[in-house]
């Protein structure tokens, strides 16, 4: 173990740098330094790696300043402090966002052209930290930015996955995932601290032992320690000197060996066991929204938690002394969905085997620092952990959590005396032939405060899934409707349409997005819709040099873009998406093309490697694409492409470039979608469902900007009980012509049967998607749209209406609820630290 080392020389103050310079000049000096000096190259490589480390370089040493000056105006202040612990972040590239919330995008452009770079060349090389799924990822991304922004003392936490996301190539048309090896040319943008490695113990065994004092203490004995090693990303705030930290945990083998297996002889064996201790961060779990329950996941979640709460302890017992009386209203831990919860347990058995407080002492503050956040109602993502697991891997855990059960059910029992049904339900440990840990009821019990992710998930939340526990503790339960950051998901990504809002209200709106509603009126003006439209085509170009490029698809950005990028999911539908392209290809194929407006369809997404329906849903688009490119008849009426490897990077491109983004899952299971507020915000139109946040989003913009279909929540569970796809595809003659294409072969001619099992999903009475229940309305939402898109002026128009809408889909609004509601944290600014 490392040693905690001494300070044994603080410089000081006089002996700290002085500030960097910010000019184009200042950057060309400070580059040349890391390029020869640093990175030891010299004017003969020819290798743009190098140019681009050397860029990031000088970018982090101006982040270094400030992460510096906000770690120093967090201690003055001395104030509450919040912590977002996440098994995934979902960061995409820093360099470009680095730059741009340090407001040096026009310094830099001029310094890089200075040295006959181009800054987006060099930003190009940036590998995407793909350390997340999906949404759930990619918005605890956003919350930093946000929290950084807001000058809130908020920390994240996460595991430095060796391996992020895989990435995705399309082979034969199926998917085949690589892995990510994203740290192979190193990581400017980490900082190792050493220093702070904690201690992680696992297996083993307990034991009580009664003290003379007669008091009992528990003993949990014979561990396979594993260390956890941090390393520190800066998250800049958007030009406000404030740098956050990420810190991410790597799982190292502690350097005592086994003594007796040393001596046997088995020194070589021995140093191969640190294998099993390095294992834990080596792999991020590709199952976005589906549980998968191997133990290596369950090691990493408890190592998360472990080792954040045991940084935050120690910090604390560095400042405070071992006095835990204000622990709680100085500390906040903010849950992303079960997969931390280990986190309630492990504050419970840290504060009494370490710190020796009593069990009330130790729940009560366990109780008012927890808070946790639930992402999805589908049961397949809902984390149960066995009992007989628990027991081998967290056996002191596992004692805790049936005490807390213990006292829970107590408490229930006296609510409630004799219902020993509703004690069944509510129990934290479901009996059956293995007993299961339920991960969301020991976080619920857990929290002080437990929120859904969107107005309709909440609601549905407290209706069903957590009834019982809402009648218990209606205070506990609340919203927080999701959002995305403006800075990256409109100020990087869409340059062109921000400085055209800025031409007309200021750039004002990056900070405060509540200010885009400013651009409003300006859906009037004609000239500001040319200039609008102008962009979007631009845009559009952009897009279709990436779907050339990837998919040798030829999209003309004259035509309607149609795009539908997230994971691959039978309830998020793509398959009804492929349906609708199969009647457009259907209607060409007769000539029922009267009105027509040509059409690009781009689908994009990862699909779980272990999914049998998701990946062959890939290979269906895949073989649909071939048959409709192929057409001559088609021509440019109708393009398909398949975008492999769909990540943050490709949504920078992709969501300025769209014109209709579609957002049909099944009514009541995405909790909220977040890809739908990055479309919205670049003025693209939505085709959606009444789920999660669109309904949010339909309430802001209007009906008459938005094309809404399908069922509702209410409806599908009604219509549910007497889903009959065969009558419905046989009293829909467009509908049977479609199915009557897919169960023909034709888009399968040499590989005879392949989809049998998506047409036998579809016809099934127990569909759970039911997807042939929406099939009509959305054909007529899509003709809705496609008739809209032929008006330029009109499309325009409810371009300009959503993307001047979207102020309450900024992550600044739902991290300011967060904190009005949930956190209670004062901002610091670094600037005024007196
Ligand atoms: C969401 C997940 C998720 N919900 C398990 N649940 C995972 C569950 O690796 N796992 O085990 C990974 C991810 N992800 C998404 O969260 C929802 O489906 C979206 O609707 C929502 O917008 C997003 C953010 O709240």
């Amino acid at each position: 173990m490392h040693d905690k080392e001494k300070n044994i020389l603080c410089p000081k103050d006089a002996c700290e740098p002085e500030a960097l310079p910010l000019d184009a000049d200042g950057l060309v000096k400070d580059f040349i330094h890391h390029y020869f000096h640093h990175l030891g190259r010299d004017r003969f490589c020819r290798n743009i790696r190098y140019h681009y480390q050397a860029i990031a370089y000088t970018v982090r040493e101006r982040l270094i300043e400030r992460w510096n000056n906000t770690r120093y105006a967090y201690i003055d202040a001395n104030t509450k402090t919040g912590y977002y612990l996440s098994l995934e972040f979902l960061m995409g590239r820093a360099l470009g966002n680095a730059v741009l919330n340090l407001g040096l995008d026009e310094p830099a452009a001029e310094a890089m052209q200075q040295l006959g770079l181009q800054l987006e060349d060099l930003a190009e090389q940036e590998i995407d930290a793909g350390l997340g799924n999906g949404g759930l990822g990619r918005l605890a991304a956003c919350f930093l930015d946000s929290c950084a922004t807001l000058q809130l003392p908020v920390m994240g936490y996460g595991i430095r996955y060796e391996y992020g996301m895989f990435r995705q190539r399309i082979e034969d048309g199926r998917q085949v995932e690589e892995p990510d090896h994203w740290l192979r040319d190193g990581n400017p943008w980490e900082m190792e601290r050493p220093e702070y490695t904690q201690r992680v113990r696992f297996g083993g065994r307990c034991e009580t032992r009664r003290n003379d004092d007669g008091t009992v203490s528990f003993c949990w004995l014979d561990t396979h320690d594993v260390l956890a090693v941090p390393y520190d990303l800066p998250i800049p705030g958007y030009r406000n000197g404030t740098v956050n930290t990420l810190r991410l945990w790597k799982a190292a083998a502690t350097d005592v060996f086994d003594l007796e297996e040393f001596n046997a002889g088995s020194y070589t064996e021995s140093v191969a066991m640190k294998n099993e201790a390095e294992n834990i961060t080596m792999v991020l779990y590709p199952n976005d929204a589906s549980e998968n329950g191997k133990a290596l996941r369950l090691r990493q979640q408890y190592f998360l938690a472990s080792a954040s709460l045991q940084d935050v302890l120690e910090r604390w017992i560095s400042r405070q002394g071992k006095v835990f009386d204000h622990f709680a209203e100085r500390n906040c831990f903010q849950l992303n969905d079960t997969h931390p919860s280990c986190a309630v347990p492990e504050l419970m058995r840290l504060l009494m085997d370490e710190q020796g407080l009593s069990w009330d002492e130790a729940w009560h503050i366990t109780t008012h620092t927890m808070a946790y956040t639930n992402h999805t109602l589908l049961p397949e993502a809902l984390e149960k952990w066995s009992v007989p697991l628990f027991r081998q891997l967290l056996p002191r855990l596992l004692e805790i959590i049936l005490e807390i059960n213990a006292r829970f059910l107590a408490e229930v029992a006296s609510r409630w005396p004799g219902d020993g049904e509703r004690l069944r339900n509510m129990s934290i440990i479901e009996e059956g032939e293995v007993q299961q840990v339920r991960m969301a009821y020991l976080a619920i019990v857990g929290s002080f405060s437990v929120n859904g992710v969107a107005a309709l998930h909440s609601q549905l939340l407290v209706q069903g899934l957590f009834r019982d526990f809402y009648e218990l503790w209606p205070e506990k339960f609340n919203n927080k409707t999701n959002g995305v950051t403006p800075r990256r998901w409109l100020a990087r990504c869409n340059p062109g349409l921000t400085r055209l809002l800025a031409s007309r209200i200021g750039d004002g709106f990056v900070a405060d997005l509540a200010r885009i509603s400013e651009a409003v009126p300006f859906a009037d003006d004609p000239e500001f819709r040319r200039e609008w439209h102008a962009v979007k085509r631009a845009n559009k170009e952009r897009l279709a040099a990436l779907v050339q490029e990837q998919c040798g698809v030829a999209f003309n950005p004259d035509s309607l873009f149609d795009v539908q990028v997230k994971r691959i999911h039978e309830y998020k539908r793509q398959l009804l998406n492929v349906l609708h392209v199969i009647h457009l290809y259907d209607r060409i194929k007769r000539g029922d093309t009267e009105g027509w407006t040509d059409r690009c369809v781009l689908i994009g997404g990862k699909a779980a490697p272990g999914y049998y329906m998701a990946k062959l849903i890939i290979k269906l688009i895949s073989n649909v694409a071939r048959v409709v490119n192929d057409d001559p008849v088609v021509g440019d009426r109708l393009k398909v492409a398949f975008l492999p490897n769909y990540r943050v990077t490709a949504m920078e491109v992709i969501c300025p470039g769209t014109d209709l983004s579609e957002q049909i899952s099944t009514a009541g299971k995405e909790a909220s979608g977040t890809g739908n507020m990055k479309f919205m915000m670049n003025g693209a139109i939505t085709i959606g469902t009444l789920d999660g946040a669109n309904i949010e989003i339909r309430e802001e913009v209007g009906d008459e900007n938005f094309f809404v279909f399908g069922l509702t929540a209410d409806e599908v569970e009604r219509e549910r009980r007497s889903y009959n796809p065969a009558g419905i595809v046989a009293a829909d003659p467009e509908l049977e012509r479609v199915m009557q294409l897919l169960t023909s072969g034709h888009f399968n001619m040499f590989e005879k049967g392949i989809f049998e099992p998506i047409v036998k999903a579809i016809m099934s009475p127990h569909d759970p998607w039911m997807v042939a229940a929406d099939f009509r309305s959305f054909v007529k939402a899509q003709q809705k749209a496609a008739a809209a898109y032929l008006d330029r002026e009109a499309w325009t128009r409810m371009s300009i209406v959503n993307s001047a809408k979207s102020g309450k889909f900024s992550t600044d609004r739902t991290i300011s609820e967060y904190n009005e509601g949930i956190w209670h944290l004062r901002p610091v600014s670094p600037i005024n630290k007196v």
